[in-house]
């Protein structure tokens, strides 16, 4: 049994960083450790993990649109994002909508889940037909993220009523099988093409299993069968104005798989708001048994923030976990959700420990090599939260769509100044990189500089390790590829990494950025141990030649700025200071800390001037500047810094 003692560390860790968060932390900055939810510029909803054979996970959701319509869900597509270390998610875009079904309705593209069989990928999700009414319909892929077409043209099952919230597991023996519904719960044995099923399966009605659980199915709740589906799902207390609305606490949303032996069905159950419960069988149809609850609707007093949540159970790298979404992104509710994960622990005999909905969610299960291709989407944390007017930056955040680069996939656009993202346990290993090459596109003359990446290691209030000038390429869709020499004693071992992007303050569109990757350093031979001595050789009738001594230049620091002026504008500051010779730029430090030690933001100019914008209202800032040059590998050699000085913002 998975100790006790851990699960209470975990729970009190969790406690304590949102103690923390509550305090000390700004709601635009999120400590690297806090995974959760694990999107931050969508809302995303029900998810379904699946394990795929390629060794990623991925992960499934459907999409809550930024525009609530008619105060009720509003979901049009279906997105995809995948993992190797669960804490950098790879976000892949929208994989299916509803126009990729004929007969679908909009507006109505509630919880799928994607199931890998035989090299396929079968993606079964609810939606509504034409009439309005619910259905199941399936997509075929050859891949995890598609493209998915629908091969029937027509839903699998339906349209009826209440037919939502597919689920399936292909078991042991090959047969699948099809869970669905709310508040009735329904199951199929699907056909080994997965587009169909038994419509002569045993027992069945037209291939259909059906779990009556609406109140008004059981008139006498003492009854025998009551008491069974009871035994089954637990004992509902939904009420509805003043009766009750269901004799069991399945609600909707179930998720169907078998583990060591064991059968599971984990659903959310208790009304609104939901909670997650589970039940057990030793058979994939039952008859099941109510074993509890895995996951309340409140931690600690708080509510999740969602009145619905639904699960999605998986398998991963030798861990088992829990996905399930919460209200807790910037603006959200119950029509804006966003998923989230926690590890989930099994005792002996099968049955599921209660865990918490927490921020922190879960440990890593492996590094990111930064020596391979990442997708700059490839992204533990951003700290531009939504795209929302609302956003507490009172900015637009970093958003993501389809890359028109041969490379396919997505890209970071509406990238604005000082919006960053961090990538978590970044292995450079011992040898340490000696470049950064970087994919980008600006809407800037070819060659011009339309912005920075800088990167930091393991704190944004670091000094930076790399600074990549973003150039244009004559249009925005013109993508331009560069590299930039890293100082390989610094870019070395695990790190979390963080990419800042700075430019013109006013753009809410600096660049966009489509990969990354890290050179390393010549990795070097191990040494030959001779097995025999060495023959002489005759001595050369040339002179040997004097290896070539490297070229050593020496390039001195500039000297000390000094600052001039310093004068206060409505939320900006301006400074000048004496031009340093020599000087290649100055780099201006600030922040509202007195020492320069904390929060410090830097800025590059090459001006002997600047005017920072954006500022607290209000608010005392201190600064000081620094000239560089660049030394002969090209990287900056900062002078010493300014006196620092004090300017009270209006
Ligand atoms: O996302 C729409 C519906 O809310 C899902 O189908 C339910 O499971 C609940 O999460």
């Amino acid at each position: 049994m998975r100790s006790k003692c851990c699960l209470i560390k975990k729970m009190s860790a969790v406690f304590l960083a949102a103690a923390v968060c509550i305090t000390a932390m700004p709601t635009s900055i999120k400590q690297a450790e806090a995974i959760n939810p694990i999107v931050q510029d969508v809302y995303t909803a029900d998810p379904a993990p699946m394990a795929c054979s390629d060794g990623r996970l991925y992960v499934y959701t459907s999409h809550d649109e930024d525009e609530t319509l008619n105060g009720f869900y509003t979901m049009n597509d279906w997105k995809c994002y995948s993992t190797s270390d669960m804490i950098n998610w790879t976000d892949h875009g929208t994989v299916l909508s509803y126009h990729d079904f004929e007969w679908a309705k909009e507006n109505s593209s509630w919880a799928g889940q994607v199931v890998e069989r035989n090299g396929k990928f079968y993606f079964y999700v609810p939606i509504n037909a034409k009439n309005g009414q619910t259905a199941i319909g399936v997509a075929v892929g050859d891949s995890p993220t598609g493209p998915f077409t629908d091969p029937l043209n027509e839903p699998l099952i339906g349209p009826a009523p209440n037919y939502i919230d597919p689920t399936v597991w292909v078991d042991d023996d090959g047969q699948a099988y099809m869970y669905w519904g709310n508040p009735d719960l329904f199951c199929v044995a699907l056909n080994e093409d997965m587009i169909s099923y038994d419509k002569e399966y045993p027992g069945s009605d037209k291939g259909i299993i059906k779990w009556e659980l609406e109140t008004s199915d059981y008139p006498d709740l003492e009854s025998e069968e009551c008491k069974n589906v009871q035994a089954q799902f637990g004992t509902g207390t939904r009420m509805d104005n003043g009766k009750l609305r269901r004799p069991t606490l399945y609600e909707e949303g179930p998720w169907f798989y078998k583990r060591e032996g064991h059968y599971y069905l984990v659903y959310a159950a208790n009304g609104i708001p939901e909670r997650i419960d589970y039940s057990m069988a030793d058979s994939p149809l039952g008859p099941w048994e109510y074993k509890g609850m895995i996951m309340d609707d409140n931690v600690n007093g708080q509510g999740s923030g969602s009145f619905t949540n639904h699960p999605g159970v998986v398998e991963y790298k030798g861990h088992s976990y829990l996905f399930y979404h919460t209200g807790k992104l910037h603006d959200g509710n119950g029509y804006h959700r966003s998923v989230a994960v926690d590890e989930i622990f099994y005792n002996e005999d099968g049955t599921i420990e209660t865990i918490p909905f927490t921020s922190e969610g879960v440990e890593p299960v492996g590094t990111l090599n930064p020596y391979n291709r990442v997708e700059a989407e490839t992204i533990e944390y951003s700290n531009s939260l939504k795209a929302s007017d609302n956003d507490p930056l009172g900015k637009y955040g970093i958003e993501k769509e389809p890359c028109s680069n041969v490379t396919g996939g997505v890209n970071l656009c509406d990238i604005s100044n000082e919006d960053y993202i961090c990538i978590r346990n970044v292995d450079f290993g011992q040898y340490g990189a000696v470049k950064l090459t970087a994919c980008t596109a600006a809407d800037a003359a070819a060659g011009a500089v339309a912005g920075k990446i800088e990167v930091y290691l393991d704190s944004i209030d670091s000094e930076p390790v790399a600074e990549y000038e973003v150039k244009g390429g004559g249009d925005a869709d013109t993508w331009v590829t560069n590299s930039v020499d890293v100082d390989k004693s610094v870019v070395k071992g695990l790190h979390d990494v963080y990419m800042l992007f700075t430019g013109n303050d006013e753009s809410e569109s600096l660049f966009k950025f489509d990969y990354w990757q890290f050179t390393q350093d010549e990795i070097p031979l191990p040494p030959v141990t001779p097995t025999t001595p060495p023959v002489a050789q005759p001595t050369p009738s040339v002179p040997a030649v004097t290896p070539a001594e490297p070229v050593v230049t020496t390039v001195k620091a500039p000297a000390k700025v000094k600052v001039t002026s310093s004068k206060a504008g409505k939320r900006s500051m301006t400074l000048k200071w004496k031009k340093v010779s020599g000087a290649k730029g100055y780099q201006v430090y600030y922040s509202t800390n007195k020492s320069l030690k904390k929060a410090v933001k830097k800025t590059t100019v090459k001006k002997t001037k600047i005017t920072i914008k954006k500022l607290k209202k209000g608010k005392t800032y201190y600064a000081k500047v620094a000239a560089y040059v660049n030394d002969s590998n090209g990287k900056k050699l900062f002078g010493k810094k300014s006196a620092v000085v004090k300017v009270k913002v209006k």
